[in-house]
């Protein structure tokens, strides 16, 4: 800090009046330096941003203030990273171009373009078969149909940061191809019948097969009827006795 006194060899001591609450800040008395007095990283959610009020006094007691406004700006120490250091992923080999295979994690510890992160597939050991979107979406960008199963296509990701100079790490991504995914079986196709229904077929079948069951019913009910009825001969009731019998 710089200040004058018109008094010639007067002495003079510089103190913080204000806002150093937490006393981060430290100043020399003598010189009117202002400095850290502790270790100091935003990273780990201290403010950036502090007022301080810095007063001067004379050997009569005599002062003068001023604020100091102070801005903590990040430092890119920390170095991105991927959740995982290796990732497995299965992907069919019916699946088609397009097709989004994962997000890869990836963090940073610091602040604002510290922390503003892309991901890129690593030139040196990369794959045709899937690329990597610079927010570490891995997509498949070939057809996989020509692959036996159990084939392993890996490649390199790298994360960077924005900071000045930038940070990064690497993380190897392995995707396994399977085999083509089964259409879902129907219940009459698993039977071998070689016949699909439809669920509005069946329900059709269904109540065809229902009233034809109580057309029965009623026909097999009108000819018991019938049948009494010509078996009890004149004279005999519904025993079949006549009333000589009895
Ligand atoms: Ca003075
Ligand atoms: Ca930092
Ligand atoms: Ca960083």
């Amino acid at each position: 800090m710089v200040f004058t006194d018109p008094d010639q060899g007067d002495t003079t001591t510089c103190e913080i009046f204000s806002g150093n609450d937490n006393q981060y800040f430290d100043i020399s008395p003598a010189t009117c330096i202002l400095s850290l007095a502790k270790d100091y990283d935003i990273d780990l959610g201290l403010p950036s941003t502090h007022s301080l009020i810095v007063r001067v006094v004379d050997s009569k007691g005599l002062s003068a203030t001023t604020t100091v406004n102070i801005n903590v700006l990040d430092i890119n120490d920390n170095t991105p990273k991927f959740e995982y250091p290796e990732i497995v992923e299965f992907v069919a080999s019916d699946s088609l171009i397009g097709y989004q295979v994962y997000k890869l994690s990836v963090d940073d510890n610091d602040s604002s373009l510290n922390a503003q992160l892309t991901c890129a597939m690593d030139g040196s050991h990369s794959t045709l078969q899937f690329a990597l979107t610079s927010d570490c979406i891995i997509y498949q960008t070939e057809s996989l149909a020509d692959l036996p199963e159990g084939t392993e296509i890996n490649f390199t990701a790298i994360v960077q940061d924005a900071g000045s100079p930038p940070l990064s790490s690497t993380a190897l991504v392995r995707v396994i191809i399977q085999g083509a995914e089964k259409a879902p079986q129907t219940a009459s196709s698993s039977a071998g019948s070689g016949v699909d229904f439809t669920d509005w077929e069946l329900l059709l079948i269904c109540g065809i097969a229902g009233v034809a069951a109580l057309l029965g019913l009623i026909n097999a009910v009108a000819l018991y009827r019938k049948g009494c009825c010509k078996k009890i001969p004149t004279g005999k009731d519904a025993s079949g006795l006549s009333d000589k019998e009895k």
